[in-house]
């Protein structure tokens, strides 16, 4: 019990815990325990396998070897690890946004068929970002030339990216000054690869130089792109009522559960489960209807556009399919761990794979392409609904506990919106100090931290102290899940955000999207420090990343500091093995980019931190 109790701090994680134990399931947390001791080297990013002279590993104590077998030593080897994260993680966001513009070209040219622009106005407005005029030209003209415009900001042809000219000017001029401008988006990762390879960069702190714009490669490119043609393909998201947890699943109907992270497929699904025969075929097999679910960013996509519920985060994943309850777990790609299909074997759940470039042990692979994409997931649904007599009785268990209740759907458009319009009024509630800041607590969960002890732990301090909170991903869904995302939760705030809350009817810890998303939260600082004519730096904002695991959060915390916002890790990064790396990064960097990293565990003292630089920041405003 007290084990289980360590694990997590969710009612419904706890329950799951017990039953999959019951089941006989191998989770992720005992696969961790597995696993530990951890290898030390590796923890403090000091082994590297980048050749076959290797592998090497440096001793962090000084007596053992202090060079790899090529020469390289602890802070080239600490910089490149760092790099190659930075690049994984910026190629994921930035393939994932390339799989939409395919999307958004075709639906111009008349070939994908269920897909269509739901939202013409940011089509427009983005397309007049890119130089292409809109006069006489059909909405589907304009995504195709838009698309072929941002197929080239992959390549090699631009000096700068496009979207950068939402950026302040002065923030500009720091990236041109220490020319990490990012150019084209594929091009920054390869020659991260380039770099990393045996013999090529070898002074660490131009290693961390690229790696930085790399990650700006990421955020002002590839997840800026997924973000904005994700919003012209399946609409801008507006505040939307949803709920959360395990308790989503119902036990009197078909449910289908949407795992991964890009909305191409899930969006194809939900249509199909709108669709009057399918639905009779449910009632045919007894059940009330059809029931969509999300888990992980494609499911935070469904919740932000058409308020489908949240079974859960990251480390809910498996113990969602312990219920038993589940009829299709759906998957496309990223944070998906290889161990489902193995874990749904011991359920009637049917597992499926659908990107060409994701496939799993264990999953029925039924490849999505924009061509076909609405009549597979007809037949999907299909499927779903079919294999719903087949649960097994005796393996169900219902949540305990009731959904809890959220609201969900804060775009930038949204924010505005609330706020009649543009950003005064909430600067004019940052000016009298009514909000004392905004802060971006965002990633995922990690078996090495209680589940969402981290997220809501921070969360609670900093709206408690008038900090307005902006979250995505895997937090977002952690701060739901503790009731903190409905306007009643205003009370838990300070005075001030308690007031401001109150009068616009919004919760205090406002839901922005998906992991992608994080741009908005890019876009809504870039707004707001162009409305004062100053740099996102001297603002009073700060990001917060308390139980980060993937390459992807690497990328994401790096185009924080980059793009001038302080920003607190609460799982360390493999740096420890470099003091110079770390002291570059925790204090040297701020003289460069007006901000810094911090590594703190504990989240109440991060939120400490958080505090004390909101202050800070709000003095030299002379606030
Ligand atoms: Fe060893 Fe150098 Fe090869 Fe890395 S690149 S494995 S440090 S020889
Ligand atoms: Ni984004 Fe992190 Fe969740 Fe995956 S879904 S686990 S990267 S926060
Ligand atoms: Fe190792």
């Amino acid at each position: 019990k007290a084990e289980i109790e360590a694990r997590t701090i969710t009612e419904d994680g706890q329950v799951f815990l017990q039953k999959a134990a019951q089941d006989g399931l191998e989770t992720v947390w005992d696969r961790y325990q597995a696993q530990k001791p951890q290898c030390g080297f590796c923890e403090l990013g000091l082994s590297c396998r980048n050749c076959s002279m290797g592998p090497c590993r440096i001793d962090p104590f000084g007596e053992g070897p202090q060079r790899g077998v090529c020469g390289a030593d602890a802070d080239i080897i600490v910089a490149r690890n760092l790099g190659r994260m930075i690049a994984a993680g910026a190629a994921s966001h930035s393939d994932h946004g390339r799989d939409l513009v395919e999307v958004l070209r075709k639906v111009g040219e008349g070939h994908a068929p269920g897909y269509t622009i739901r939202s013409e106005e940011k089509l427009k407005k983005v397309a007049a970002e890119f130089g292409i005029a809109a006069d006489g030209k059909t909405p589907a003209d304009l995504a195709v030339e838009l698309a072929h415009a941002m197929e080239e900001e992959f390549g090699t042809r631009k000096k700068a990216l496009t979207f950068l000219g939402r950026v302040p000017e002065k923030r500009r001029a720091i990236w041109d000054k220490l020319g990490i401008t990012p150019r084209g988006i594929d091009r920054e990762t390869s020659e991260m690869m380039h770099r990393t390879h045996m013999g090529v960069d070898n002074d660490w702190q131009s290693l961390l130089l690229h790696g930085l714009r790399n990650a700006l490669s990421d955020g002002w490119g590839g997840s800026f792109i997924a973000t904005e043609v994700s919003d012209i393909l399946f609409g801008i998201p507006q505040p939307v009522p949803s709920e959360v947890n395990l308790g989503v699943l119902k036990e009197n109907q078909v449910n289908i559960v949407l795992h991964g992270h890009n909305p191409i497929v899930s969006e194809m699904i939900y249509e199909a489960a709108q669709d009057p025969e399918l639905l009779a075929l449910a009632s045919e097999k007894g059940a009330e209807g059809i029931n969509l679910a999300g888990l992980c960013c494609t499911g935070n996509e469904l919740l932000m556009r058409r308020g489908i519920p949240m079974a859960g985060n990251h480390l809910m994943t498996e113990l969602a399919l312990s219920t038993g309850l589940v009829d299709m777990m759906i998957v496309d790609y990223q944070c998906i761990m290889p161990a489902l299909g193995e874990i749904a074997t011991c359920y009637h759940t049917l597992m499926i794979s659908t990107s060409d470039k994701a496939k799993f042990p264990h999953m029925a692979h039924h490849e999505f392409h924009p061509e076909t994409a609405q009549s597979k997931a007809r037949e999907l649904v299909r499927m779903a609904v079919e294999n719903y007599e087949r649960r097994l009785p005796a393996k169900v268990l219902p949540a305990p506990n009731t959904p809890t209740r959220m609201m969900a759907g804060f775009s930038v458009e949204a924010i505005l919106g609330a706020l009649g319009g543009s950003p005064a009024p909430l600067i004019e509630a940052i000016k009298s100090g009514a909000v004392q800041g905004a802060v971006g607590v965002v990633g995922c969960n990690n078996p090495k931290i209680r589940q969402d002890f981290g997220h809501v732990t921070l969360t609670r301090h900093l709206i408690e102290n008038d900090i307005l909170v902006v979250d995505t991903g895997c937090a977002a869904v952690a701060h739901a899940k503790a009731g903190l995302k409905v306007p009643e939760a205003a009370a838990l705030a300070g005075p001030g955000l308690q007031q401001v809350c109150k009068s616009l009817g919004i919760p205090p810890v406002l839901h922005m999207g998906s992991c992608v998303d994080n741009v908005r939260i890019l876009d809504l600082a870039a707004a707001l420090a162009n409305a004062l004519g100053t740099d996102i730096s001297d603002l009073p904002l700060a990001a917060a990343a308390p139980e980060w695991y993937s390459e992807k959060a690497v990328s994401i915390a790096c185009y924080a500091v980059a793009s001038g916002i302080f920003t607190v890790l609460g799982t360390p990064p493999p740096i420890f093995g470099s003091p110079k790396i770390v002291k570059l990064l925790t204090e040297d960097i701020e003289g460069l980019l007006g901000a810094s990293f911090a590594v703190e565990p504990d989240p109440e003292k991060a939120a400490a931190r958080i505090e004390q630089h909101i202050r800070q920041k709000r003095k030299a405003l002379g606030l």
